[in-house]
């Protein structure tokens, strides 16, 4: 893959929005490797994205992106939700797949890439929201995860279909009245990380878009350890003001709320993977 992902054809470079002209000029990876300390001095998303003011998952996505070890070299596969909206507008190679499909397609696409490319890492990276993973996309995530695939899958964690205005997900908190759940969540949250662990993931981690340096950290090291160990799994809080219909401006304090009880930072890996990582950080 080159660093040029996208370029323009010359007849319209001229009519390309300045953001768009600002994303290719100086994109994620274009000058340089960037991470979380850089953002706001680059551009990594054309703006206005139509994501809601105060979105949680759209947050989570930049974070994410500046945090990849090699973007250059990084597929990124969705599946329709509000995360689409923010990956299609990026400078990084994004596919969206048929819903629920996405651990299926990612398997598929990293086995052709590693035999295309047996001598270059091509990290194949899953960002779809909770509806994608925990309820219409679970039995393939699992099945990804059980064939021991070499792909790293993030959950955008903003407890319901925020895209479809607003149905309850498996994550979303037991009780929860959403717009299209009037009389509340009848059972708890799904308990997707535990089942990660127990499901052949070697590596997993659950933080909030609060915590961005926290975030950072787990994607770039799902990234990695999927490269050589096995299936990984980072599960991000990502708050929706517009369906859980607090003020756009709280989101950051109701992720951190949520770090604080019900989503507590975690982190897991086996002996395998730590082994791996150390080498890595080592070399
Ligand atoms: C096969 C299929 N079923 C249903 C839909 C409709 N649909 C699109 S997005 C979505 C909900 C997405 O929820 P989630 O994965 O939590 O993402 P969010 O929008 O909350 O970020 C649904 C049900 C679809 N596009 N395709
Ligand atoms: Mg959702």
């Amino acid at each position: 893959m080159s660093k040029k992902i996208i370029t323009p054809v010359k007849e319209f470079e001229d009519l390309l929005t300045p953001d768009y002209k600002e994303l290719i000029a100086d994109g994620p990876y274009n000058s340089g490797p960037k991470t979380i300390d850089d953002l706001g001095s680059f551009r990594e998303i054309i703006e206005p994205h139509p994501h809601c003011a105060g979105c949680g998952v759209s947050l989570g996505i930049r974070l994410g992106m500046a945090s990849l070890p090699s973007p250059e070299d990084t597929i990124i596969i969705g599946t329709p939700g509000c995360s689409y909206f923010a990956l299609t507008q990026s400078a990084l190679n994004y596919s969206c797949t048929a819903f629920g499909n996405q651990n299926s397609v990612a398997s598929g696409l990293k086995r052709m890439l590693k035999i295309r490319y047996p001598e270059k890492h091509k990290d194949v990276l899953v960002m779809v929201g909770d509806g994608g993973v925990a309820d219409i996309g679970l039995d393939y995530t699992l099945h990804s995860w059980f064939r021991g695939e070499n792909i790293a899958t993030v959950m955008l964690d903003n407890e319901v279909y925020g895209n479809t205005g607003g149905q309850e997900s498996g994550m979303t908190v037991e009780g929860a009245i959403l717009n299209m759940a009037p009389t509340g969540k009848k059972f708890p949250k799904i308990p997707v990380f535990e089942i990660a662990k127990t499901s052949g993931c070697v590596y997993t981690a659950k933080v909030t878009v609060a915590s961005p340096k926290k975030l950072g950290e787990a994607i770039r090291r799902a990234i990695l350890i999927a490269r050589e160990v096995g299936p990984t799994y980072v599960q991000v809080y990502s708050p929706c003001p517009t369906n859980l219909k607090f003020p756009p401006s709280q989101t950051l304090a109701i992720a951190k709320e949520g770090e604080k009880s019900y989503y507590k930072y975690e982190e897991y890996m086996t002996d395998e993977a730590k082994k791996y990582l150390s080498r890595i950080n080592e070399s």
